[in-house]
């Protein structure tokens, strides 16, 4: 490792993602070889005591009260972003134009015009030799990227259908209180972006198809939640009782649409149009709590995922004897995508693994002088997918164009 040239990284944000990041950061040199490696050089929070405590638990090895010294700061080459969206376009921009590669959580941004806004700083930076990408970790998963290599492959044929849900339940209670993910200003939307951003970029990514238009439903269940309270895990515990304020909750509890996507050479299909799709996203499936899930039927075969049983793939080959069924492809073998860095066969990944692969990616690409992926201008199409589904869920559902 000592000749390995460093990558010094500096965070801003420290909580569920900061988290999550930290140990992608410390984990991928112990696991892969990677060109560069990674020092968590610096973690910026606006609060001294807390940011320091935060440092101190997750690793980093210096802190900064405001995002803008990290740009200044010259050993500083990689800004790792993990704020709320409403922060994200400022901090890239500043960090690609100071010549600092950027790591951007998922949403991309707020809105598509910070989103238009960023690619534009990511093409400018990339064509000096700066790299961006935004996190879309899902792609991370073994049996995702798997998924991918076999609809490449031509194992579905041509795919017709799409069909995603992205379920948890931790907005159930209606004590669960107004944090930010529940404020428009912050997070852009809620089930929407939060969750449902993965299902499209998945989507898209796995078909190599982009969706064309939707028609869509939005719905805020519990319209005003306890403010303040006890921010345990996601939802955290509200205050109860009948003293306690509340705020209006302004973005969507659930959002479900309907989608075309476009049509290309070898997915065409014979008619020359793209496969349909349905998503849904939401907060209030009671005991679902992580299950992101994406089915693709095609004319040779069908895939089902489950991330709430991640490790697996189901697979359904229509050359199989008639009553073969789906089976279960156990994505833990060493030709497996990423699986082979890991443990012996049938030992399965977990969450915080997706960070750890999303890591090794971005480094290879940057020291590999690539463009990681997903870029920004991918993920300005998945924001451009979730200001279509808000435009059509105002008009009665009536269909939008992306
Ligand atoms: C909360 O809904 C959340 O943490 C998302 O923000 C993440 O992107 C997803 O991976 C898990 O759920």
């Amino acid at each position: 490792m000592e000749h390995t040239t460093p990558l010094r990284v500096g965070m801003v944000g420290y909580a569920f993602m900061g988290a999550a990041h930290s140990q992608a950061w410390r984990t991928a040199p112990r696991f892969f070889d990677l060109p560069l490696e990674p020092r968590l050089t610096a973690l910026a929070g606006r609060n001294q005591a807390a940011v320091t405590a935060a440092a101190a638990k997750l690793g980093w090895d210096s802190v900064e009260t405001d995002w803008r010294r990290l740009i200044e700061r010259e050993d500083i080459d990689l800004v790792d972003i993990c704020t709320p969206g409403d922060t994200h376009a400022e901090i890239a921009i500043a960090a690609l134009e100071a010549g600092k590669h950027v790591l951007c959580e998922k949403p991309l941004a707020n809105s598509v015009e910070e989103a238009e806004r960023m690619t534009a700083a990511a093409d400018a930076a990339a064509a000096r030799g700066v790299y961006s990408m935004c996190g879309f970790s899902y792609r991370r998963t073994p049996a995702l990227a798997l998924a991918k290599r076999m609809v490449e492959d031509g194992r579905l044929g041509t795919i017709r259908h799409v069909r995603a849900q992205y379920l948890q339940d931790w907005l159930s209670d209606a004590n669960a209180p107004l944090t930010w993910r529940l404020d428009k200003s912050k997070s852009g939307s809620g089930s929407l972006g939060d969750i449902g951003a993965h299902s499209i970029d998945a989507a898209q990514w796995i078909t190599g198809l982009n969706i064309t238009g939707v028609s869509a439903l939005l719905e805020t269940f519990v319209k005003e939640r306890p403010v303040g309270g006890d921010f345990v895990g996601l939802g955290g515990h509200g205050a109860t009782g009948g003293d306690v304020q509340r705020g209006p909750v302004t973005v969507d509890d659930a959002a479900i649409f309907s989608a075309r996507f476009e049509a290309n050479g070898s997915n065409g299909g014979s008619s020359g149009g793209g496969p349909i799709g349905v998503f849904e996203a939401t907060r209030f499936a009671l005991g679902r709590k992580n299950a992101m899930r994406l089915e693709l039927n095609g004319t040779k075969g069908s895939l089902a995922f489950d991330f709430e049983d991640m490790n697996s793939l189901s697979f359904y080959d229509a050359a199989d004897e008639p009553d073969a069924g789906f089976r279960r492809i156990f994505v833990t073998e060493p030709e497996h995508p990423y699986a082979g860095n890991w443990w012996p066969t049938g030992h399965g990944l977990g969450y915080e693994h997706l960070f750890t692969h999303q890591v090794v990616d971005l480094v290879a690409a940057i020291a590999g002088n690539r463009r990681p992926s997903p870029s920004f201008a991918d993920a300005l199409q998945v924001q451009k997918v979730l200001a279509a589904v808000e435009a059509s869920a105002e008009a009665d559902s009536r269909w939008q164009k992306v």
